[in-house]
């Protein structure tokens, strides 16, 4: 039966990764806010190094701040976590907890993400388990210490070709080549020094959500006037 509750609607568009280490001065929660208000469409909290009651009491205020927009909440790495504090999905790496002992944890309901670093790993994927995947870095990054070799826009757009499953590049994301992105296949972008980093994170998400429309229009198509 536990087969047949729905999973929790998501859109990948604009998926905005928060962290301790990014938020220079500002709390995480005041990021995660600014990045809704410019339009994310999904937030992950990637509290590495966190101590687990100060990363469950930091993901409940995140929870409880969001609610009121319905942009889901995903908890990076910790699924024990994400189910503590209600969040509204988990995302594991190829190193992390297995996504089928996710899965159980979490029950039918939460989403959940799976990392991609490369084509090879996209076959053994449970599509009934895993609900989107998170595949890159795409760009070379300075985020993550231990990232894997960028795959470029190629072995980006080669995963999305192979899954079924919605994709959300990452790594080395910005405003600049959003568009390109999207035009090689995934339905949305992860970022994280794109938004944290910026100077207005809520401005910063505003772009980034433009630049994710102009990469569904047609090459060359101008923006419809709202
Ligand atoms: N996984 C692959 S690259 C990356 C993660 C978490 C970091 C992305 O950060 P940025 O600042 O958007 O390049
Ligand atoms: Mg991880």
């Amino acid at each position: 039966l536990g087969e047949l509750t729905p999973r929790l609607a998501f859109d990948l568009s604009l998926y905005v990764v928060v962290g301790p280490d990014c938020a220079g001065a500002r709390r995480p929660s005041d990021i995660a806010v600014a990045a809704v208000q410019g339009g994310a469409t999904m937030v992950q909290l990637r509290f590495k190094r966190m101590d687990r009651s100060r990363l469950i009491e930091e993901g409940r205020e995140i929870v409880r701040l969001l609610r009121p927009s319905g942009v889901p909440v995903i908890v990076n790495d910790d699924v024990e976590a994400a189910v503590e504090i209600e969040a509204q999905g988990a995302h594991v790496g190829q190193g992390d907890m297995a996504p089928e002992k996710a899965r159980k944890l979490m029950g039918g309901e939460m989403i959940l993400g799976l990392s991609i670093t490369g084509s090879g790993q996209v076959d053994s994927v449970d599509e009934a388990i895993v609900d989107y995947l998170g595949v890159g870095p795409v760009f070379l990054t300075a985020t993550k210490s231990d990232a894997a070799a960028p795959m470029g826009l190629d072995g980006m757009a080669a995963v999305c070709r192979s899954t079924r499953l919605p994709v959300a590049a990452i790594g080395g994301i910005d405003v600049e080549n959003t568009a390109a992105v999207i035009r090689a296949g995934a339905d949305g972008i992860a970022v994280v020094s794109a938004v944290c980093s910026a100077a207005d994170p809520r401005v910063a998400a505003e772009l980034l959500a433009r630049a994710v429309e102009a990469g569904r229009r047609p090459e060359g198509a101008s923006p419809t006037r709202t």
